[in-house]
């Protein structure tokens, strides 16, 4: 157990870029729990969700699941294995992922090969059967079973070649049929209509057993046109080996576990009802809707494959506040990248506060240098690409205040945020089915929005050198102090 890695960079390097590799590290590591005979009919679901309870929970490695192949498995917790652990925690982390992000600054077009180890079984025609591999019914009111949960769905704008790469959930419905939910606006939902605009069905590739810098990035939100693929490879240095799908020519991870080809007709042509599913955000929003299916043309699996899972839970379960699952850390990096992109200056952090996930509740602290600058950081922050689909709030605050801490964020309102005049709020963002706030009605549109506040807890900048000063002992003395006194004093023994 606990086995030290001579090198553990190289190792999370290798690990990043395999899945295998990932498993096997962790299992060396004590970091694997392994599972035999749990019911993909909701015990898979709620294992996890017990698995959750814990700030650091293993990787889950469900076996022999119950009426299944034994020979087919089901991987959780993957990304935040100990194997990636590299210590830090709050913004530490969250400097981490920026400096990784910047890695992918550089990027590695994926390179075609002949052969790879998904191509080990390839299964077409009438032997197509997606109901063989276990799809969990996660929760007990979602409306199917899912099978990509924590997939990428691989599709190719017609129009410049551009493939992007998506995480959007995946419901078995038949042998050959996979409903995709895809909110409208998101990359995967853009290029699939350009098919349908033209009266072709949209070709698509699904993985639901990958690397997890593809199950990370899948969840990234880099801009139109810029391959997932080729971000991946920059932040593995490496690129990422690909095999064209048979029927589609999509380029596929030759190391993928399992995964399914075909093509996606419009809506008119053929729709299944998908859902409910629960949601991150913790409800079931979205409930039941028509939604388009893809017709599964070819299935390809390595030997013994792994499906990666990751359902969504209630975003107050204590291993999503600010560790690797929930991507907290994450998309506080790809905000903080975003605002400096756009020109805001002095950002000393950028966390998202407990409770809202990785999305609703924003904080960014600033050093404010001129008038306005709160206010440059609220509006881009409340707009810019990677933050702008589903939010609710941005919070400004001056970097007096650590933002990974909910009480001092909490104060920073009490105290520096008049409501009346510190406030902005703006009415029609892009956002979600997925939003528990939408009335009936417009859940029922196809491209709903809602509103954002934007509060500036900040001191006002006109007079903030006259704002109260802060009544707490200087950090340095009251270090000093301790020092001082720590030999003599039990409470002040740390
Ligand atoms: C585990 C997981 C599941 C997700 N499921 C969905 C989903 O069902 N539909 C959706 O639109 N976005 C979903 N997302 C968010 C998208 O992956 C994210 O918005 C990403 O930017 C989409 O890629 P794109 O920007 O290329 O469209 C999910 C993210 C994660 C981490
Ligand atoms: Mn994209």
């Amino acid at each position: 157990m606990n086995k030290p890695f001579s090198n553990r960079d190289a190792m999370m390097s290798e690990a990043l870029g395999n899945l295998r590799k990932c498993l096997e590290f962790a299992e060396e590591i004590g970091d694997v729990e392994f599972v035999d005979g749990a019911d993909p009919n909701l015990e898979i679901g709620a294992l996890y969700e017990l698995s959750l309870q814990k700030a650091h929970p293993p990787v889950l490695v469900f076996r022999n699941i119950k009426g299944f192949s034994p020979d087919h498995r089901i991987a959780m917790n993957v990304r935040s294995s100990k194997v990636f652990d590299g210590g830090e925690q709050g913004l530490e982390l969250v400097k981490r992922y920026r400096r990784s992000r910047r890695a992918s600054a550089a990027p590695i077009p994926p390179k075609t090969v002949a052969d790879g180890p998904l191509l080990e079984n390839v299964i077409e025609g009438a032997a197509v059967n997606a109901l063989t591999f276990p799809a969990p019914k996660w929760h007990e009111g979602d409306g199917g079973n899912y099978i990509g949960t924590e997939c990428i769905v691989i599709t190719r704008d017609p129009d410049s070649g551009w493939v992007n790469l998506g995480t959007y959930r995946v419901q078995v419905h038949d042998r050959d049929t996979l409903s995709v939910f895809i909110e409208h606006g998101k990359h995967g939902d853009v290029i699939r209509r350009k098919y349908w605009a033209r009266g072709q069905h949209c070709p698509m590739a699904i993985s639901v057993g990958q690397s997890p810098v593809l199950g990370a990035i899948g969840a990234a939100t880099p801009g139109p046109n810029v391959s997932e693929y080729d971000l991946a490879g920059g932040r593995l240095g490496r690129a990422i080996e690909v095999v064209n799908g048979r029927h589609t020519g999509l380029p596929i991870p030759a190391d993928a576990e399992l995964v399914f080809e075909g093509f996606m007709p419009p809506p008119e042509e053929l729709s299944v009802p998908e859902g409910p599913f629960g949601e991150w955000p913790g409800y079931y929003a979205s409930s039941s809707r028509a939604e388009p299916a893809m017709k599964v043309k070819a299935i390809y699996h390595r030997n013994q494959p792994i499906i990666v899972g990751a359902p969504p839970v209630k975003p107050t379960m204590p291993a999503l506040q600010g560790g690797a699952i929930g991507s907290v850390p994450l998309r506080a990096a790809a905000l903080w990248d975003d605002l400096e992109a756009a020109g805001v200056p002095g950002i000393k952090g950028v966390w998202k506060m407990p409770g809202g996930g990785a999305r609703f509740i924003n904080v960014i602290a600033i050093d404010q240098q001129h008038a306005g600058h709160a206010k440059m950081a609220g509006l881009v922050a409340a707009g810019c690409g990677s933050n702008a689909y589903l939010g609710r709030i941005v919070i400004v605050v001056d970097d007096d205040i650590d933002i990974t801490n909910s009480v001092e964020v909490m104060w920073a309102l009490a105290t520096r945020w008049d409501p009346k005049t510190a406030t902005d709020i703006i009415d029609g963002c892009w956002t979600g089915h997925i939003d528990p706030t939408l009335s009936p009605e417009s859940r029922d549109v196809s491209s709903p929005v809602n509103s954002r506040i934007i509060i500036y807890a900040v001191r006002p900048f006109h007079w903030k050198d006259q704002f109260p000063k802060v009544n707490a002992v200087p950090a340095d003395y009251a270090e000093s102090v301790r020092a001082k006194w720590a030999g003599k004093l039990r409470f002040l023994s740390r």
